[in-house]
């Protein structure tokens, strides 16, 4: 039933909040109570403080540098805390491998995926996770990412003689949870055990006026937004995830975004790097494309390892270089993190309450006091949000990894209007990937009437590749065992390597 009207209104009006019943007389029973159950769960102080954070924080935003301005002892990572596939040798990587895959072999590490995101750049009323890029097969992120997740059991699995389990966590929002639950309900769960994918929900915040005020967005609905990807702290206490994961004895959690076409899910070089280095913490990082790429900087502030994100550093500092011409601050997260449990835990217990409050001003569609929808020309609301890689500063052994963009980095951002970070340039990026594969496995591409299509041997991933070739991560996770498939094979395009003609060659040779 939750409170009374004139207790909310009681509550509300010790928070300076009670417009937000401005228009209950005109809600029908429905709209009170779903507004009832969004105010109560709020809780009267606690979005009256929010509300009054959310306006002195913009204001200190609007006033002084930004935090990206040159205040503190910024240096770019050192180098003995940041690792490389490009400038490791082919024994470091194999033995980092190794040590991944026995980790997960032995049900030790677990993979949690960030998509409580409302995707706004892209536009689609529908969760990220859900988007075909269009790929010759039609798969969704999602089920890329479940299919490498059960190619990577099987990988561990066989080389450790194991049957092996990487416990699939994601977390969503509001907004996602329904329709993310709903497309795995549908998909079977992409064959994977239903009990290892774990969905839970972040918590929601109000969006609030320069003075303090939380918006109502229509007359029984407060504006309300996820609480940032750092709001998996909370959630994973609220969902008593931490408990789970104890449970199933995880020790390494690899968390990752959800719109990375090429992410690499609980990859066992990044595990083994990170274990072998006795980290608790670590993040890949890909060399920043150019200046103003929407990606944060991995450095150090004050002698204490962080990421400085895109929308807070300032231009001066992203454009700085060193002699060589590179970019001083090049180490671009791909928001790709290592947590060791007992870490997280600590974060849990200790650390949360101390993140940082990022402020997003935004336009927030609202109702005026006659009860006039108005969608602003200029933003009018503070979102306060927290981001998944504050936690980094309290780390006690923190490392880096340096990996190949063009393996392990597309991030479908935007829609295709755009030219970068789009459905095409994902798409691109996967093709030209698998292409690379299928030759360096051996494989000749012909065109109709069998002429041999010269290969391309060095494309990157912003490349259109000369044939469309696509291999499932059921066959093949990063590339291994193509050649059994591939190998003096002469295919025609568009190729498609997918489970059943796995099953087929390997039974007719
Ligand atoms: C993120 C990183 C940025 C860079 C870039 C690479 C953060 C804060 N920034 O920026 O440094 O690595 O990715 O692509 O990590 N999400 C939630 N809940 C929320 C908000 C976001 O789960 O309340 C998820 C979202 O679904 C996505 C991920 O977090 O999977 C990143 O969110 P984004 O796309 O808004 O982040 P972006 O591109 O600004």
């Amino acid at each position: 039933m939750g409170p009374s009207e004139e207790e909310l209104r009681a509550r509300l009006e010790r928070s300076g909040q009670a417009h937000l019943l401005r228009f209950w007389g005109e809600l029908g029973a429905a709209r009170r109570d779903s507004l009832r159950a969004t105010l109560a769960q709020l809780d009267a102080r606690e979005l009256g403080r929010h509300c009054q954070r959310a306006a002195e924080a913009s204001a200190r935003e609007q006033g002084g540098p930004g935090p990206g301005g040159l205040r503190g002892n910024w240096e770019p990572i050192p180098a003995q805390f940041l690792g490389s596939v490009r400038r490791s040798d082919g024994a470091a990587l194999e033995r980092w491998e190794e040590e991944g895959l026995r980790q997960i072999s032995q049900d030790k590490v677990a993979v949690l995926l960030l998509a409580g995101g409302q995707g706004t750049r892209l536009g689609v009323p529908y969760p990220k996770g859900m988007y075909d890029v269009g790929l010759p097969s039609h798969k969704t992120l999602y089920q890329i990412q479940a299919e490498r997740i059960r190619r990577v059991q099987q990988l561990a699995g066989g080389r450790f003689g194991t049957q092996c389990t990487v416990p699939w966590y994601i977390m969503t929002s509001e907004f996602t949870l329904g329709p993310t639950e709903k497309f795995f309900r549908e998909h079977n769960y992409f064959n994977l055990e239903k009990s290892n994918v774990v969905l839970f929900e972040q918590r929601m915040l109000p969006a609030v006026t320069f003075d303090g005020k939380a918006i109502l967005e229509e007359k029984g609905k407060v504006a309300m937004a996820p609480d940032g990807n750092g709001g998996l702290y909370r959630a994973l206490v609220d969902n008593k995830i931490l408990e789970d994961m104890d449970r199933r004895c995880i020790q390494y959690i690899h968390v990752y975004c959800v719109d990375n076409i090429l992410v690499k899910m609980a990859d066992p070089v990044f595990i083994g790097f990170c274990v072998s280095k006795e980290a608790d913490c670590g993040a890949k990082v890909v060399e920043k494309a150019y200046p103003t790429e929407p990606v944060g900087v991995v450095c150090r502030v004050d002698g204490v390892c962080q990421v400085v994100e895109y929308s807070e550093i300032t231009l001066e500092t992203a454009q700085m270089r060193n002699p060589d011409g590179r970019l001083t601050y090049s180490s671009g997260n791909i928001c790709n993190h290592f947590f060791t449990l007992g870490f997280l835990q600590a974060i849990a217990e200790k650390f949360e309450p101390l993140l940082k409050q990022h402020v997003a001003i935004k336009k927030v569609p609202f109702v005026d006091e006659e009860g006039n929808l108005v969608k602003p020309l200029k933003p009018n609301g503070i979102k306060l949000e927290k981001f998944v890689f504050d936690v980094f500063q309290f780390s006690k052994h923190f490392v880096a990894f340096e990996v190949p963009r063009e393996d392990e980095f597309s991030p479908l951002k935007n829609a295709d209007t755009a030219d970068k970070d789009t459905p095409t340039t994902a798409r691109r990026a996967l093709l030209s990937q698998h292409y690379r594969w299928a030759v360096k496995a051996g494989a000749t591409f012909v065109d109709a009437n069998g002429q041999r299509i010269p290969e391309k041997h060095s494309l990157s991933g912003d490349e259109e590749p000369p044939v469309v070739c696509e291999i499932s991560p059921l066959v093949s996770y990063f590339g291994e065992g193509l050649e059994t498939y591939l190998k003096a094979k002469n295919l025609q395009s568009p190729f498609l390597l997918d489970e059943d003609v796995a099953k087929f060659v390997a039974q007719h040779e």
